[in-house]
């Protein structure tokens, strides 16, 4: 092949690969649907498939904090339509909702292989006073050890950045600018610059650097349940095209592993037969 029609291949390629890749595209996950799980703690964390296939399956784990206190895995329950709620303080009405009277409840999102932005949520239900904080996880790689994360209640935005965490957006979900059941956008840009495998969508925390002037009418406590949310894949954990298989797939399983062991034994068998042979 000459020099020019191989960069000429080289570039046709590169342009099919490009247009292959799928636009961003927004993906609903669903906390309505039932019959997912119910997570006691942080280590049986639940996951939830996506409407699309360009984004992950999502994982999902609900953390509760005194005031003052380190985060601590909490009981996230089915709400059935409603969606999910929290129990790190009591089970009865309305505590069993995602709240903060007493203990401030946040759920913790992981998207695994791809980095999104969160575009939307939605309440099932709420009761008196609606309000949330969504914050976008920007420490390691790795992600969060929530257990060493601190109540963001009186705690200023700088302090929260140094623990990993940034504050995107605040939402007012009982007095939003929309409807019934009470879906918000979140107004986030959707770019790289705002993208993270991990978010945390948390009760209201009233702490520096939450935007009141957004709309947020704090009046009192914060009681909901998390019907859904919305999320745009920006790219790959590690740059690239989002990932359309689970990451799970990418990474082998001990099981395969030894299958893997087992086929090469049996390989290096057959060829000692032969030579014996
Ligand atoms: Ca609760
Ligand atoms: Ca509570
Ligand atoms: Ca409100
Ligand atoms: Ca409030």
């Amino acid at each position: 092949m000459k020099i020019s029609s191989f960069v000429s291949f080289g570039l046709s390629t590169v342009c099919a690969v490009f247009l292959a890749m799928p636009a961003a595209a927004q993906t609903t996950y669903s906390f309505a649907t039932g019959g997912n799980c119910d997570a006691p703690n942080a280590t049986s964390s639940c996951t939830v498939a996506g409407s699309s296939t360009v984004a992950d399956t999502l994982r999902y784990s609900g953390w509760g904090a005194s005031s003052g206190a380190n985060f601590a895995a909490a009981p996230v329950t089915e709400q059935n339509a409603s969606g999910i709620g929290m129990n790190s303080d009591g089970s009865g009405s309305p505590n069993h909702a995602i709240d903060n009277s007493g203990k401030l409840e946040s759920l913790l999102l992981n998207f695994e292989g791809n980095k999104v932005v969160l575009t939307g949520l939605a309440a099932g239900w709420y009761q008196d006073d609606a309000d949330v904080a969504i914050l976008r996880w920007v420490g390691a790689d790795t992600g969060p050890t929530m257990t060493s994360i601190q109540d963001f209640r009186g705690r200023s935005a700088a302090s929260i950045l140094a623990d990993g965490w940034q504050l995107m957006s605040t939402q007012d979900l009982d007095e939003g600018d929309c409807c019934s059941p009470y879906y918000n956008n979140t107004n986030i840009t959707v770019s790289a610059a705002n993208a993270s495998s991990w978010w945390l969508v948390s009760s209201y925390y009233g702490a520096a650097g939450s935007n009141a002037s957004a709309g947020i009418g704090d009046h009192t406590a914060d009681y909901f349940k998390l019907q859904s949310v919305k999320a745009t894949c920006v790219s790959a954990n590690h740059g690239g095209a989002c990932n359309t298989d689970p990451p799970s797939n990418g990474t082998p399983e001990p099981a395969t592993l030894a299958l893997v062991g087992l086929a090469l034994a049996g390989a290096g068998m057959t060829r000692r037969k032969l030579r014996k042979a």
